[in-house]
């Protein structure tokens, strides 16, 4: 094609993928949002955006307030000190700090007065239900993947009462108890009436797996999730590697759920900083590996925390088709980082993983997370269709939608539909 063809064919190829890109609804498979019928759990509004925990680390990189004062002050007097911090004595640059200005300004809020009480007053006009409506329209967002733990003292009553499902929010049965801390979680699944001992004796692997089943009969799952830290291994004769082995795994198989495995978080670095006191590490994805050759019939899917295993992580996907790699997690949730991921995964795996996924503890970051991954993933497809465009192969409109359903859901729908029998 001649230079002046492919720079208009590379325009049109723009505006298709632009408009496929914030027309097509999202699938988002991790946050951690709850079901509205979960009441207090949903957490919503400018107070908790501002309290986010991955604000709260950076609004201490300039506080001088003592940890254990800033926590005894209630929400709204933390959130009035985050704001002074992060957005009025130093301007909002940071991705987390963007994020409140993009999702306030997508609200329709003035954000140029830097009126925090203002803020609050028109928050205070909404009712739950239909702002969990409006934030998912303006985020294009479809259907909202919980983080279930049955060991949460707070969520665990709900399901043990019942509620009506809405039908937006899917579940993902969370197990880091079960697996990091056997030993306490044994003594609590035994005062649950399950007949567990320290040992994992074949009784007691039986017994894990009931209480599997019946928690997953409860939340209907997507699939069954696990954070670990960096130096996770499989195979091992330690506790976790013995029940993913003989439990986790074998149960996935029966129900047919994928294993969600979260590598690299390293748990309360900070203490101080509570939820915000987490750090990462770099994980040597053997275990990854060992998990998808041995149990080739079981599903995976898989988001690791440090940049640096972004690459062996997508070549191992390349090995294994029973693992699907997904989001870019937590630290990695940064658009810098966020396209390099996407363009060596579009490069490694074409279209068979799942980009983004939101992480949100606040229902209105759905509205940040969304917009700003939307204009990362826009830009690299857009470069991606160019390349190919400029040897003559025009992805039409049609093909440009059906690539990014893909990516917006559809391949991990398709691979969890996938038989590998
Ligand atoms: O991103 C986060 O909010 C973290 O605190 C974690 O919850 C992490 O995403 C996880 O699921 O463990
Ligand atoms: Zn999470």
């Amino acid at each position: 094609m001649n230079p002046l063809a492919t720079e208009l064919v590379r325009d049109q190829v723009a505006a298709a993928v632009e408009e496929a890109v914030a027309r097509t609804p999202v699938s988002d498979i991790h946050t951690h949002l709850y079901d509205p019928a979960f009441g207090k759990l949903l957490l919503w509004g400018i107070d908790e955006m501002l309290t986010y925990h991955y604000l709260v680390a950076e609004a201490f990189r300039y506080l001088e307030v003592p940890f254990e004062k800033f926590w005894a002050l209630p929400k709204a007097r933390q959130a009035d000190l985050i704001w002074e911090q992060l957005f009025l004595k130093n301007s909002p640059v940071s991705e987390s700090c963007r994020g409140v200005i993009t999702t306030l300004n997508a609200l329709g809020l003035d954000v140029r007065k830097r009126d925090l009480n203002a803020v609050r007053a028109w928050f205070s006009e909404w009712e739950v239900a239909d702002y969990t409506t409006h934030c998912m329209e303006l985020a294009n967002v479809r259907t909202i993947c919980m983080t279930n733990s049955p060991f949460d003292d707070d969520e665990r009553p709900v399901w043990d009462h019942g509620f009506a499902r809405d039908p937006r929010f899917t579940a993902g049965l969370r197990i880091d108890p079960l697996l990091l801390s056997w030993q306490s979680t044994a003594a609590q699944l035994s005062r649950w009436g399950y007949d567990v001992s320290g040992d994992l004796t074949a009784h007691t692997i039986s017994e894990v797996r009931r209480f599997l089943r019946t928690w997953t009969e409860r939340m209907q799952p997507r699939f069954v999730m696990v954070s670990l830290s960096p130096d996770f291994e499989f195979p091992g004769q330690h506790e976790c590697a013995q029940l993913i082995e003989k439990a986790v795994v074998p149960h996935c198989r029966e129900f047919g759920l994928p294993f969600a495995v979260m590598p690299g978080v390293v748990r309360q670095v900070n203490p101080e900083l509570r939820l915000a006191g987490d750090g990462l590490g770099r994980t040597d994805l053997g275990a990854l590996q060992n998990l998808c050759a041995q149990f080739p019939d079981t599903k995976f899917i898989a988001t690791v925390l440090a940049r640096e295993n972004q690459h062996e992580l997508c070549v191992l996907a390349r090995k294994f088709r029973n693992l699907h790699i997904f989001g870019c997690w937590w630290f990695l949730n940064n658009p810098s980082l966020i396209d390099e991921m996407t363009r060596m995964r579009l490069e490694l795996l074409g279209l068979s993983f799942t980009p983004q996924h939101s992480d949100a503890r606040v229902l209105d970051q759905l509205i940040y997370k969304w917009t700003h991954s939307r204009q990362v993933i826009s830009r690299v497809l857009v470069e991606k269709y160019g390349d190919l465009a400029a040897t003559g192969w025009v992805p039409s409109r049609e093909e440009i939608q059906r690539d990014v359903k893909k990516l917006f859901g559809g391949a991990f729908d398709e691979f969890c539909a996938l038989s590998l029998k």
